[in-house]
């Protein structure tokens, strides 16, 4: 796919599957070849977002309304879109973002049981017909995952979650794998590393073989 504004990348994945480490994978590989591109995260990327990361990510004794997390999540995607990754889009850069709407349909869809409508419907008034251009779902088994960061420290709101419903996490991002097969692209994430980075090379080769030819600043 060739467009006339950067790429817009995200990657996705359950806990522990490998996000930020293939991301600089990702930016090496890009970056080595000319590509001008912004990495960012969700929820984050801004202060706001960062302050609203902090917020979602404590463990709190009053439980929280899934409504309210969403709703959370989509105000600091608005800033984000906002102040980053609209005008980095549209100053002809790539963008690529650790997590972004997905991780709402997996997690608070699939995990928590709100509606997919809810997310429909905040995604079209956040978003605007904004969507990624490419996903690459880092896949691996739950176990896999938290086995790997698990020996981290301190647990955050959503690591307290039980098993069952980083399982629905996990089914549900494959599902909308199988939904949008045009725009995903689902890594083998329980591999070795190596073998994780080369299969994302291979990716990321071909995405630059799409879009280099009509932006001669690439190397
Ligand atoms: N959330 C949400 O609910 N709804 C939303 O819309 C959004 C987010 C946007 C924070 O996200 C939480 O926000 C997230 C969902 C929610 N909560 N959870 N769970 P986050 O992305 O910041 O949190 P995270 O998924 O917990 O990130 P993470 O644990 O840091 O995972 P990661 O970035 O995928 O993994 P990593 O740090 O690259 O790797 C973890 C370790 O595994 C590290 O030691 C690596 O060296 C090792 N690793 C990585 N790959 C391999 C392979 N292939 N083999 C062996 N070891 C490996």
């Amino acid at each position: 796919m060739v467009t006339a504004r950067g790429l817009f990348i995200t990657v996705e994945g359950g806990e522990g599957a490998g996000k930020s480490t293939n991301i600089a994978c990702i930016q090496a590989y890009l970056e080595s070849r000319g590509v001008d591109l912004v990495v960012t995260r969700e929820p984050g990327g801004t202060r706001l977002g960062e302050d609203i990361r902090a917020v979602l990510l404590r463990p709190r004794e009053e439980p929280v309304v899934p409504m309210a997390e969403l709703l959370l999540l989509f105000a600091a995607r608005a800033q984000h879109l906002q102040d980053v990754i609209q005008p980095a889009l549209h100053a002809g850069k790539w963008v690529i973002c650790d997590r972004f709407t997905d991780a709402s349909y997996a997690y608070q869809c699939g995990g928590r049981g709100m509606p997919a409508a809810a997310v429909r419907a905040l995604e079209t008034l956040v978003q605007g017909e904004l969507r990624p251009d490419y996903t690459l779902l880092l896949d691996a088994p739950v176990a896999t995952g938290l086995e790997r960061v698990r020996g981290r420290g301190e647990l955050d709101r959503f690591e307290r979650e039980e098993l069952a419903f980083f399982e629905r996490v996990r089914d549900t991002y494959l599902q909308l794998a199988r939904e949008s097969s045009g725009r995903y692209h689902v890594v083998d994430a329980s591999q070795p590393l190596d073998a994780v980075q080369a299969r994302i090379e291979e990716i990321c080769a071909e995405l630059f073989a799409c879009w280099a030819p009509r932006h001669p600043v690439a190397k």
